[in-house]
């Protein structure tokens, strides 16, 4: 049986395209007083410059809701704190009615899922009023169960922002965690610059705090923590070696081995989504022809079978006709990871895909999996 590779490709770009879209909202409310660095951390956390271009639509008084088309983030920024009680007190409600009506739905991709109170390191102190704003608030959304975390904002004194966070913890809120961040560089002056911290630790805080439904999402939309996801691609590596393991449990006849490939088209899909980034047909063209050791526009289902089984070390050659399963799996592991390793490189900028020609884009997967023979090996 031949296989198509350019029928390989248009599935993987299929699948990626399906993936992203089926990415459920993540929906965020960032709270706090004016100038305490709210828009500065949403643009530095997530990989559209969201609060920057989009204005926001307001949805309540205090607040606006931001969005960009086929990006599955909502982020409700509130305005007002600063302004007192009585406003503090309108922002709250609003906040629980925006919960109330997205739960009304039952939609995840309309519910809130998260809030993030910001308060200033810089300013030296934390407000009675804000921390009694905290209280109201958790008292109200104690049926609702929203996650809330403390943002301490513009932390460039380490120091102060332990002290703050201290404070706020003896308070015993009802809060997931109290996260300090330096969103970008902060310049004291010439000499001196404190390097920007922290957003990768809220990013690994909001995945222990979201459903797990929600976190390809994050993965997706965030650009802060390249550890979590690749965690999360990691995760989506082991799902699809399961599931080849299963298809492979009996030996694979390795003119089945075709068999295979809607599962590590499915992790190929996931692990891209997971990361956000664009890849191209010319990109996974390269990547699966490099993978399958064939430039031909075909490869017979045999020859398909032992290509894959050259990606795995100490495998051997074929003997009498299958694959065992555990073999499968270790395919798949391979390619998720080599997968991974590109995505990381393109991530970085360490590569750019668009000014690479597929010949060249090749000989970077040679050396990919070439590389991943080495580890194995060394193992
Ligand atoms: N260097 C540095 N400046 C910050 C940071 N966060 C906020 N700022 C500055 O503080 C000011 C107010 O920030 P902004 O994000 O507009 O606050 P918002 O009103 O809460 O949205 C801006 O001039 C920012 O440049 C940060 O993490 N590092
Ligand atoms: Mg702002």
């Amino acid at each position: 049986m031949d296989i198509s590779t350019d029928k390989i490709v248009e599935e993987c770009i299929r699948a990626i395209s399906e993936k992203v879209r089926n990415l459920k909202s993540l929906n965020i409310v960032v709270a706090g007083k004016t100038g305490v660095g709210k828009s500065t951390l949403i643009n530095s956390v997530f990989r559209e410059n969201l609060a920057e271009t989009g204005i926001g639509k307001p949805v309540t008084t205090h607040m606006r809701r931001i969005e960009k088309k086929d990006f599955p983030l909502k982020v409700y920024d509130t305005r007002g704190f600063e302004l007192g009680r009585e406003v503090q007190k309108e922002v709250k409600n609003e906040i629980m009615d925006t919960i109330r009506a997205g739960l009304a739905t039952k939609d995840i991709n309309q519910a809130i899922h998260c809030i993030w109170y910001c308060i200033n390191t810089a300013s030296n102190r934390v407000e009675p009023e804000e921390i009694q704003w905290l209280k109201d608030f958790s008292e109200e959304n104690r049926v609702t169960q929203v996650p809330v975390i403390i943002v301490l904002t513009q932390s460039f004194s380490k120091k102060k922002a332990a002290q703050l966070k201290n404070i706020l913890l003896d308070e015993n809120l009802d809060v997931v965690q109290v996260v300090p961040v330096l969103a970008i560089d902060y310049e004291i002056d010439d000499e001196y610059i404190v390097k920007a911290y922290g957003l990768d630790k809220l990013i690994s805080v909001m995945t222990e705090a979201l459903p797990d439904e929600l976190i390809d999402t994050l993965q997706n939309v965030q650009k802060a923590s390249l550890e979590e996801k690749k965690r999360r691609a990691q995760k989506a590596v082991a799902t699809a070696v399961a599931a080849s393991f299963g298809e492979g449990f009996a030996p694979v006849p390795f003119t089945d081995a075709a068999m295979l490939v809607p599962t590590q088209i499915t992790m190929i899909a996931s692990i891209t989504a997971i990361f956000g980034v664009n890849v191209s047909k010319s990109v996974i063209m390269a990547f699966i022809t490099s993978a399958l050791g064939t430039s031909g526009a075909t490869i017979a289902g045999r020859t398909l079978a032992s290509n894959l089984l050259k990606l795995v070390p100490g495998a051997g050659t074929i003997l009498g006709g299958s694959i065992s399963g555990a073999t499968a799996g270790l395919i798949t592991t391979t390619l998720g990871e080599a997968y991974i390793q590109l995505m990381t490189a393109v991530y970085k900028g360490e590569i750019n895909v668009n000014q690479m020609n597929s010949k060249e884009i090749r000989k970077k997967f040679k050396e990919m999996f070439a590389e991943r023979f080495k580890v194995e090996k060394d193992k």
